[in-house]
């Protein structure tokens, strides 16, 4: 594989796949699948993505078969952890949060077994496929249960009678409820994050590792933004202002023969919602255009 092009390591099929992919077409990555469906060759960049197992992406990674990794921080901190107990240098750089793969790592038992406070938990068995953030969590809480490692279905753990109670990752919750487990405590937040080699890049790759990083800002930024038009009496415009969600400085416009009325422009980095536009029709503006925005660069 050619030396001069960035390596990314994504999930091969999982739930952070089609967002990883997504992520990187929209920071204008135009890319094409290899026959072994292991390998997608950058058309229009010097970067390549490679499909793997989530759990293999923080070692190719650290050991710089990839240059860069997308993977959840729970999968990452498991591997630190397991790094750090067999003494092993256990350093990961994260360069930075992506804003999908949400959830969080918590402990549940089951909806009729009573719990106040982790010393609740003492004595029992726990199971779960994190064992090494479990056992931190545990070890801060000075609770002392024994961890059961499974390697997956940990939610029907209790009901084979193999746990008094889990430790499993959560979105919606709708797993534990169809499983008849109640969340009690939270031990880990995740989402996917961007990771890097701890080998320094030459200076093409870091140049075009620094352009994408500025690319997902902008995308990031973009998810939720929205540019507005409105025209509104000059009177209002202190009003107006206010009222426009996450805008730093609208650009206003004289309006040909109407010398009382302006337009104004605005970047709004939050959703507008209609309440704001009834509001700003309230406040005196009138011809009020929302628009998608597709792309930023700060
Ligand atoms: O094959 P590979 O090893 O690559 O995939 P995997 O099966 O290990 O991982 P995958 O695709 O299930 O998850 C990849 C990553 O997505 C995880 O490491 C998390 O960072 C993130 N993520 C986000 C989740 C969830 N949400 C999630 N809900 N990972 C797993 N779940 C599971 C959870 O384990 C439980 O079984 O979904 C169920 C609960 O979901 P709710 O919505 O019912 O609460
Ligand atoms: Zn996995």
């Amino acid at each position: 594989m050619d030396k001069q092009r960035l390596k990314v390591a994504i999930q091969k099929s999982g739930r952070l796949t089609d967002h990883s992919l997504d992520l990187l077409t929209r920071c204008g990555l135009k890319y094409s699948r290899g026959k072994d469906q292991l390998l997608c060759f950058g058309e229009n960049m010097p970067l390549d993505v490679l499909l793997m197992r989530d759990d293999d992406i923080p070692d190719l990674v650290r050991e710089d078969v990839c240059d860069l990794g997308i993977v959840g921080r729970n999968v990452l901190e498991e591997k630190r952890l397991s790094l750090v107990a067999q003494g092993l240098p256990s350093q990961f750089i994260e360069l930075q949060a992506l804003d999908y793969g949400r959830c969080r790592l918590v402990i549940a038992v089951p909806e009729d077994r009573p719990y106040q406070s982790p010393t609740d938990l003492n004595g029992l068995r726990i199971a779960t496929t994190y064992p090494h953030i479990l056992k931190k969590w545990l070890a801060d809480h000075a609770v002392n249960a024994s961890v059961v490692v499974l390697s997956g279905a940990v939610e029907i753990a209790p009901r084979l009678g193999r746990a008094e109670a889990i430790c499993d990752l959560v979105a919606t919750g709708g797993t534990l409820s169809a499983n008849r487990l109640r969340e009690v405590s939270t031990v880990f937040e995740s989402e996917a994050v961007l990771i890097q080699t701890p080998v320094p890049l030459s200076p093409d790759k870091l140049a075009w590792l620094n352009r994408i990083r500025l690319r997902i800002d902008g995308v990031q930024q973009v998810k939720e933004s929205k540019y507005i038009m409105l025209h509104a009496p000059r009177s209002a415009l202190a009003d107006i202002r206010r009222l426009l969600p996450g805008s730093e400085s609208p650009t206003i416009i004289p309006l040909e023969g109407h010398p009382e009325r302006v337009a104004i422009h605005a970047v709004c980095r939050e959703n507008v919602f209609w309440e704001t536009l009834e509001s700003l029709k309230a406040a005196g503006a009138s011809a009020v255009l929302v628009l998608p925005v597709e792309k930023m660069l700060a």
